[in-house]
């Protein structure tokens, strides 16, 4: 009958992580919610592309770092 109890406790905690909003769990406190695939603080201080290491990332609205100035979904895309 144990195997009952560690499903149900295992079922319990898969539909725990479904219900409870993902940042509570997965992001640290400080990475800005615009920036949902890298961790970038919100500012203050503004940051640019120059001063972070990050390339070609996800970016939401509204953007606060301006780092996809061409609005097209995707930060600091680099030139090749
Ligand atoms: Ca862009």
């Amino acid at each position: 009958m144990r195997w009952i109890l560690a499903f149900c406790l295992g079922l319990a905690i898969a539909c725990l992580q479904l219900l409870v909003p993902t940042p509570l769990w997965s992001a640290p406190s400080g990475c800005d919610a615009a920036y949902p695939d890298v961790c970038i603080s919100s500012p203050p201080p503004d940051l640019d592309c120059k001063d972070i290491t990050f390339r070609n990332f996800r970016v939401l609205s509204p953007d606060p770092h301006r780092f996809d100035r061409d609005e097209d979904g995707i930060g600091c895309e680099s030139r090749s």
